[in-house]
């Protein structure tokens, strides 16, 4: 692995090592991706997944994500990666998992962003891969594998299945290479020639960069535009604050009619769009469920967050942490069973502007119990 760092390195071939030994052990696997998967998450499943089958291991992605809920392009690349792998929800896994099962997980380190909630009751049987920054809700295993500094999940597979000799077929270098294209926010964080080299040897592999942009492109006007109108009312909303450290926020949650419930996807795209703005984190805050769009919500409210990498960054992460959430120090999220939008707005204000104090941060938290 010429290209990578000696710390990645280590960490793929600790992997490599790992995952060999536990394969001879187990006749199936069951691989997991985080709650509402990206590409970057679905990728890395179907790599895990090409994985197996060459070792002749019998494999399933678990997942509970709703179709519905998924942007287009995602959707249909979903419904078409479904007819060749198997794809199956908790209850299921729940029925077929046996003692000897593995459980891979991809895409996320922490207990609260994975469908399944057994994790900790079988460490030794339990893989964890990922690219982000392990919190203190980090899944209990001695088989972790956390490396920080590749840019996605896609990119240690990559080298995973590289490194172990297994063919990697366009397909799956074309999803690996959505993978990274989407956790560089398209290419743009991409900051060191290791990176680059990595998305080289996709394109060698016969990745189409044209077509992982294309999978970015949206097919469905109408419904975009009124995707868009109901961001931008959402955006209307947004309030801007700023803390001891001079550091400008933005909140933004429906304050003319709370009750919208939205996607997980319709609130991202508000908190990214925020960051185009001259300020230094976002916060979208707004209900979410999934089944019912539109109808009777079930008290789930969501808030996503995002900051610019700078050198006085805010980290949303740790904040989200407090709302029992979870992400990246740029890119994080939470969600509550709460029924209180502007308790959860007021909260959170009150805790960005306490920057440094975690007694009073605590104290805010408390309106929330
Ligand atoms: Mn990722």
């Amino acid at each position: 692995m010429e290209n990578i760092s000696k710390n990645f390195e280590n960490i793929v071939n600790r992997l490599k090592t790992t995952l060999v030994s536990c394969l001879n052990e187990t006749d199936k696997v069951f691989i997991v991706p985080h709650n509402n998967m990206d590409f970057d998450a679905l990728a890395s499943s179907i790599a895990i997944s090409d994985t197996c089958s060459f070792y002749g291991i019998d494999s399933c992605i678990v997942t509970n994500d709703n179709p519905s809920d998924m942007k287009p392009s995602f959707r249909e690349l979903y419904l078409e990666l479904e007819k060749k792998y198997k794809f199956i929800d908790t209850d299921e896994y729940e029925r077929n998992k046996k003692d000897n099962s593995l459980v891979i997980i991809t895409d996320s380190c922490v207990k609260n962003l994975i469908p399944i909630s057994d994790v900790s009751l079988k460490k030794d049987k339990t893989i964890v891969i990922d690219h982000h920054i392990p919190d203190t809700k980090v899944i209990t295993s001695g088989k972790l594998f956390v490396s920080s500094e590749a840019s996605s999940a896609s990119e240690i597979l990559f080298y995973l299945m590289k490194d172990l000799d297994i063919y990697i077929t366009t397909e799956t270098a074309q999803l690996l290479l959505a993978g990274v294209y989407l956790d560089t926010n398209g290419l743009y964080f991409v900051n060191n020639p290791s990176g680059f080299k990595t998305i080289a040897k996709l394109l060698q592999y016969g990745a189409n960069l044209q077509d992982v942009q294309n999978l970015f492109t949206i097919s469905n006007f109408e419904d975009d535009m009124k995707q868009k109108e109901l961001i931008l009312k959402l955006l209307k909303c947004t309030h801007f604050y700023t803390d001891s450290n001079s550091r400008r926020y933005a909140i933004c949650f429906n304050k003319n009619n709370s009750d919208t419930v939205y996607t997980n996807y319709q609130l991202s795209e508000a908190c990214d769009s925020l960051l185009q703005y001259s300020l230094d984190a976002a916060f979208v805050i707004g209900y979410v469920d999934s089944e019912k769009l539109g109808e009777d919500h079930s008290n789930k409210i969501a808030i996503k967050a995002r900051s610019k990498i700078n050198e006085n960054q805010v980290d949303v992460s740790s904040i989200m942490q407090l709302f029992d959430g979870g992400g990246d120090s740029n890119r994080a999220a939470s969600t509550m069973e709460f029924n209180d939008i502007i308790k959860i707005k007021n909260c959170l204000k009150n805790i960005i502007k306490s920057t440094n104090n975690d007694r009073e941060k605590k104290e805010y938290l408390k309106i929330l119990k």
